[in-house]
């Protein structure tokens, strides 16, 4: 892609200029545990996030527009609009983990919600919750409260970012949780259009984007399996892996069953089998 303008990396993604209002959004194969990304790929990944993530786009339209434009035949790059993206995570939680869990159990709040008393690992919230985080360049995003997120985006767009967040959560978690899985938390990156209308950017409702978990088996007081990468993350613990790159390679029964993971959440949510999918990408805007 001599002709191509490479604008940004992402750990696992790339970012490429199209033209002056588009660019080119690619989902690779790599995968990242524990903040590193590992030596060993999994085979369609980029295009099952790819994928799941345009099956929500075209059904979340009505909720709030976004940036999608095209998929290409590849399954795994999104031709979208160029957005002048805010700077803040507009994170919602319907669960408590992460750093949510953590800031809940050191100080009885995440993000200047207070929350009821005695909630336990991974309880479900009494309703989700905004809790907005600074995009940082390197390192961990911070929690920060609605206050500041206001302050850095303003009153009136802080509103409908949250307000646009809680609904496309709140649509998407009710969806899920039917097709056997739970979104507990789940991250949007939203900007403004050229007309500066607020519009939904990157990948959405992904397992890379949120925490999914397995309904079936769900219990509070611990922390829940991943839906994706409980093989990855069984495996590099077993391995004895210090958490410091570079991480191990994977073994193929685990890459296999990771892939599986991945291709069964697609079919579970789209309801679409994922050949048909490689076949033509299309299939999940109808
Ligand atoms: C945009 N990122 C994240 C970084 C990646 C992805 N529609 C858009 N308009 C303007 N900017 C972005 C988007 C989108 N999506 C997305 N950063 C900017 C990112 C690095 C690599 F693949």
């Amino acid at each position: 892609m001599s002709e191509v303008i490479h604008v940004g990396s992402g750990k696992v993604r790339e970012l490429y200029a199209l033209d002056e209002e588009r660019l080119l959004l690619v989902a690779s194969d790599r995968i990242s545990t524990f903040d590193v990304v590992l030596p060993t790929e999994i085979p369609d990944k980029g295009r099952v996030l790819t994928g799941l993530s345009a099956f929500w786009f075209a059904r979340t339209r009505d909720i709030v527009p976004n940036h999608l434009h095209a998929l290409r035949p590849d399954g795994r790059s999104t031709e979208c609009r160029r957005l002048e993206m805010l700077p803040i995570e507009c994170v919602v939680r319907g669960y408590l983990a992460g750093s949510g869990w953590k800031d809940y159990r050191a100080t009885g709040a995440v993000c200047g919600h207070a929350l009821p008393e005695g909630l336990v690992e991974s309880a479900r919230l009494p309703a989700p919750i905004f809790t907005p985080a600074t995009k940082a360049q390197e390192g961990h995003d911070e929690n920060i409260t609605r206050d500041q997120a206001a302050e850095l985006v303003g009153r009136k767009l802080f509103d409908e970012a949250e307000r646009v967040s809680l609904a496309l959560y709140r649509y998407a978690a009710e969806y899920a949780a039917e097709r056997g899985i739970l979104i507990a938390d789940t991250k949007f990156e939203l900007g403004l259009d050229a007309n500066g209308e607020l519009t939904l950017g990157d990948e959405v409702l992904t397992p890379d984007s949120s925490r999914f978990w397995p309904a079936d088996g769900y219990a509070t007081g611990g922390a829940q399996p991943s839906y994706d990468k409980q093989f990855v993350r069984d495996f590099c613990d077993a391995a004895g892996w210090d958490k410091e790159p570079p991480g191990p390679e994977l073994p193929s029964d685990v890459v296999d069953g990771t892939r599986a993971r991945y291709v069964e959440a697609f079919e579970r949510l789209s309801g679409i089998p994922f050949a048909d999918y490689v076949a033509d990408p299309d299939v999940v805007l109808e």
